[in-house]
């Protein structure tokens, strides 16, 4: 007999219309309102990426794509998707209950991002097994997936595709910045594995799409007195370009899965607007969104739990 479970897709969440933006900001800063002039701030930012993020659609289709291909690959599970989001709803918190009330006892969880975090994938996970404990279900969590050859294999392909794009002679002159979202520079107090696991992940990009010039920078960091991972990826821009002159950038940023804000506004903006400056080709390729290898790599790991 096909032994059912739940399959828990977790993902950042997105402003799905203007109005939800100040909720979903005051929910990133626990709890805190955000000042006039910085809720105006992101506001102008949605605004510039189209008014709306892709965020939403595309964590549906990711996870549909994920229960499609895990359903697909095997008999023995047949896994029923749940999706719960971080900082709107469906929260996880909804997620986990409408797993209960559809009689789910065991289930499998994974993050929509590819490095781990005590501070990112650790506080998801951390609240969907303190819920899921409330009501006597069991869940295994995926906790990285950056490793995985079928995510490894799509960044290689992915910047050679970006590589492409730029004339054979100036392939030299061009450099290739991997990138995650920044955090704050304590986590590493406790040795947190997030900056080695990006460090890890360009050095397999690198060695597999046959690089030389690959530097890793931080980007998206938040908006607190603390310091955060760096260097930022604009700064490390105008720094590569003042030392070594390039004529190109490729930006990877590969702690992401998706087309969203902070790739559509930090990278095709503010990265292409330090490039246009200095007068260097911006290049940067598709995001994973539903590509079967992105899809394998997280399944490859839930048949690890
Ligand atoms: O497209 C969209 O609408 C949403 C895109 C979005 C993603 C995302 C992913 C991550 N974040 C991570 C950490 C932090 C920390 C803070 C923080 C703040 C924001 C703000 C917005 C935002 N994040 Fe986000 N993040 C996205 C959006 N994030 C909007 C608030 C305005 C701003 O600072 O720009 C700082 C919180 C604080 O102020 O205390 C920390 C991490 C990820 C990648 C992993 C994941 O997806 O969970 C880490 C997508």
């Amino acid at each position: 007999m096909t032994e059912k479970k739940g399959l828990l897709v977790m993902a950042y969440g997105t402003p799905y219309k203007e109005e939800d933006i100040e909720p979903y900001y005051t929910h990133i800063r626990h709890g805190r309102k955000p000042s006039e002039e910085a809720l105006q701030d992101l506001k102008d930012r949605y605004e510039a990426i189209g008014g709306i993020s892709p965020l939403a659609d595309t964590t549906k289709r990711q996870a549909e794509a994920l229960a499609a291909q895990l359903n697909n690959s095997q008999k023995e599970v047949q896994y029923e998707l749940f999706i719960g989001l971080k900082h709107i709803d469906p929260f996880i918190e909804d997620a986990v209950e409408s797993m209960n009330n559809h009689g789910i006892k065991e289930a499998v969880s994974v993050v929509l991002a590819p490095h781990y975090s005590d501070f990112s994938v650790g506080t998801y996970n951390e609240r969907a097994k303190s819920e899921a404990e409330k009501y006597g279900i069991e869940v295994k969590s995926v906790e990285s997936f950056y490793e995985q050859a079928p995510f490894i294999d799509f960044w290689t392909q992915a910047v050679k595709s970006s590589l492409n794009e730029i004339p054979v002679e100036e392939r030299d002159e061009t450099a290739t910045i991997v990138s995650a979202h920044s955090l704050p520079e304590k986590i590493k107090e406790h040795n947190d594995p997030y900056p080695d696991q990006l460090e890890e992940t360009a050095r397999l990009v690198k060695a597999h799409a046959n690089l030389e010039n690959v530097h890793i920078g931080w980007q998206s960091e938040g908006n607190t007195p603390d310091p955060w991972l760096g260097p930022d990826v604009q700064d490390l821009t105008k720094e590569l370009y003042d030392t070594y002159g390039y004529k190109h950038f490729i930006y990877l940023p590969l702690g992401f899965v998706c087309e969203h804000l902070e790739v559509l506004y930090d990278n095709d903006y503010e990265c292409k607007v330090v490039c246009d400056n200095v007068g260097a080709g911006y290049h940067r390729p598709e995001m994973p969104n539903t590509d079967e290898r992105f899809i394998q790599a997280m399944i490859n790991e839930i048949n690890r739990l």
